[in-house]
């Protein structure tokens, strides 16, 4: 177990603040240029699709935290709805929305239905935005924590990164595959850096500056097999912030519930790799994508490398996002 000296050591050395500027709020998004983004789009080379985002239902992976809840789906308008007004009358349903959907659906065959839905904004496929965590009363950047209010994130929002898409090259690390795990990475072996330079050497790719590195850990193809959100798995050892840092990635998406090993490794401390990647470094995370489809494929042709679209819903001041990020070959 790390001490906080060691941790602190470490986020002295990761920290990215005014890197891009004193205002800056897009971090390691700023690896991500034209060229780079041109360079991704060179990768597709036969239109073969991979949508990793995963279902947003009721019976999405939320249950390890009593704080969050899956995803409730509501119809506000519906053929039922028609049919009440049509066969029943809008007599009996005099308020104002009685008189105006009977009005759109009295006498007229063209029809529609209205959903409604309510939700944690990390239920499933997220984006954490950058306002996310912080420690120090600090955000990215030496934002005061306190611009953070029941209003929304003044500073890091999840709005404030969309000028970048998110589009660019990602690379596949399959942990599972190298592991030769049966469907999961189980709890109590978190991944080294040392581990993410043997696999990418072993699948024959390299990271580097704004890409997206993709970490398979099969806890989602397990969760689908046991219906378990709470089940613990091995993510990544906080000390592969280093690692992300000294590679100039732009993000680090996973496929488990927090991207990171869910045991902190540093005394005293809970999720210490969030608070260097978001927090000192700028850069964000992604959780819950599904990348087994992905992992298949690249396991069949070899190639690990692809152009990855990932854009955020622009929620104002949010400090996550929902997303169905789409790789393609
Ligand atoms: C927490 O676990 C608090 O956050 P995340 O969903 O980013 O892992």
């Amino acid at each position: 177990m790390a001490t906080l000296t060691e941790f602190r050591r470490v986020a002295d050395g990761v920290r990215n603040w005014g890197r891009w500027g004193a205002a800056d709020e897009l971090g390691t998004l700023n690896f991500i240029t034209p060229d780079k983004v041109a360079h991704a789009a060179s990768l597709v080379r036969h239109g073969r699709v991979f949508p990793l985002g995963v279902d947003f239902g009721s019976s999405g992976p939320q249950g390890a935290f009593k704080f969050r809840h899956n995803p409730v789906h509501v119809m506000t308008v519906d053929g039922g709805d028609a049919r009440t007004l049509t066969e029943y009358g809008p007599k009996w349903l005099r308020n104002s929305v009685g008189r105006e959907l009977s009005a759109f659906f009295e006498d007229n065959p063209f029809r529609f239905n209205d959903d409604l839905i309510i939700m944690p904004l990390q239920a499933a496929t997220q984006w954490d935005a950058l306002s996310h965590v912080y420690y120090d009363d600090h955000l990215y950047n030496g934002f005061p924590a306190s611009s953070v209010t029941s209003l929304g994130a003044y500073h890091c929002g999840i709005d404030k990164v969309d000028g970048k898409g998110i589009t660019t090259r990602a690379v596949l690390l399959d942990l599972v595959r190298h592991r030769r795990a049966d469907t999961f990475l189980a709890a109590g072996d978190p991944i080294t850096p040392g581990e993410l330079d043997e696999v990418a050497a072993a699948q024959g790719v390299d990271v580097g500056r704004g890409d997206i590195v993709l970490i398979r850990t099969g806890w989602w193809a397990r969760f689908l097999e046991a219906g378990d959100g709470t089940e613990p798995y091995s993510g990544l050892d906080w000390r592969c912030a280093t690692w992300l840092h000294e590679r100039e990635v732009a993000a680090v998406a996973a496929d488990n519930l927090m991207v990171e090993d869910p045991v902190s490794g540093v005394d005293g401390t809970f999720l210490p790799l969030h608070m260097l990647c978001l927090r000192d470094m700028g850069l964000m995370l992604g959780e819950y994508w599904d990348l087994t489809a992905l992992a298949a494929d690249c396991a069949a042709d070899g190639v690990y490398e692809f152009q990855l679209v990932a854009p955020p819903l622009r929620v104002v001041g949010a400090v996550g996002s929902p997303v169905n990020p789409i790789a393609i070959k």
